[in-house]
């Protein structure tokens, strides 16, 4: 029997690459929530895949994208999400750099041109220069082109930019090319005991997962900045055993907090329409995660500017200790 090997892989990139849909995607279970919208990631989650006949457990860790902080009142909660990003770097054995694939129209235009890294990704190039940790870069978002010689180009441009240890296409809706790039993650792991039990799949608690399924669906279903002035708490998690003829079932209350009054109104909608569809369809999603019937009741509530508030961020768990 050989020995068994087990560690950290950190998913970073610009916000939108696509880290937290691979996440998901590896582990064949939702643990992250994903959205069209750009930083829709706020903080650190981890990711435990277990390889029996490897003898391995890869824990990935699924973390914000990596962005300039800007902007008057969301900038601490920005930056908080950049930390979060930026010391994954440092704690990890091995590194996942995720770009992703231009539109076709862009990447035409682009293939036109001697490549030039863009301000976002040289960010990363450098801090991943001054950690100095393995890393491979991966291209997703592969099945939105069709003429793939177009990606030429661009594969070698950040090619050169680091000594990855292998460069591959993938798509993390599809699942092309994960099998190798797991077997490429996995190679990046030392030697050592399975770091967490054999049966847990994240570190993150129920209710916080559930929260953010809450979130996933402000992040769909609303406009603009709203996304970005929301967060959710949790007040109440019930779970009822089986009773009688009553299957066992969890009762959640959340609150949906944002940060002005004309925010509010938006978020509870025409006659309470909005905050109604909310909450369907994220009873449903965290109906799934839990294999159980949830009943959820949603409040919103108006926190003056919370996204530069340090004792209002720390509550809702936006500030690192
Ligand atoms: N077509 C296509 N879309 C993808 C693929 N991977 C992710 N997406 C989409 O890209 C969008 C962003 O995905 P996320 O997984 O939320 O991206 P992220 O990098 O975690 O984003 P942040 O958390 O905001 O940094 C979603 O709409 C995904 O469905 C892919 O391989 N192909
Ligand atoms: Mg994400």
């Amino acid at each position: 029997m050989g020995s068994s090997h087990a560690g950290f892989v950190a998913l970073v990139g610009r916000p939108n690459v696509g880290k937290s849909t691979l996440l998901n995607q590896v582990l064949g279970q939702k643990i992250a929530i994903a959205t069209p919208r750009p930083q829709t990631t706020r903080n650190r989650i981890l990711g435990v895949k277990n390889y029996p006949k490897e003898h391995t457990q890869l824990v990935l860790v699924d973390t914000p994208g990596l962005h300039r902080p800007a902007g008057r009142g969301r900038s601490r909660l920005n930056q908080f999400m950049v930390g979060e990003a930026l010391a994954a770097l440092t704690e990890v054995d091995g590194l996942v750099v995720i770009i992703e694939c231009p539109l076709p129209a862009e990447l035409k235009k682009q293939s036109e041109k001697p490549f030039q890294l863009d301000g976002g990704n040289s960010f990363i190039i450098d801090e991943l220069k001054r950690v100095k940790k393995p890393a491979i870069l991966v291209l997703n978002k592969v099945d939105l082109i069709r003429d793939k010689r177009l990606l030429l180009p661009m594969l070698d441009g950040f090619g050169k930019a680091y000594g990855w240890t292998v460069v591959i296409p993938i798509s993390a809706k599809t699942g092309d090319g994960l099998a190798e790039l797991e077997r490429e993650m996995i190679k990046l792991l030392p030697e050592g005991d399975p770091l967490y039990p054999e049966e847990m799949i994240t570190d993150r608690a129920e209710r916080w997962l559930g929260a953010e399924l809450i979130r996933e669906q402000v992040f769909i279903l609303t406009k603009q900045e709203i996304p970005y002035s929301v967060a959710i708490s949790i007040d109440d998690w019930n779970e009822r055993p089986a009773k009688d003829r009553n299957v066992a079932n969890v009762m959640v209350s959340a609150t949906i907090h944002v940060e002005k009054e004309a925010q509010k109104k938006i978020v509870v909608g025409e006659g309470g329409r909005m905050v109604r569809e909310i909450g369907t369809r994220a009873r449903q999603e965290i109906s799934n995660l839990l294999g159980c019937p949830v009943h959820l009741k949603l409040f919103v509530r108006v926190d003056e500017g919370w996204t530069g508030k340090p004792s209002v961020l720390r509550d809702l768990g936006y500030e690192r200790d």
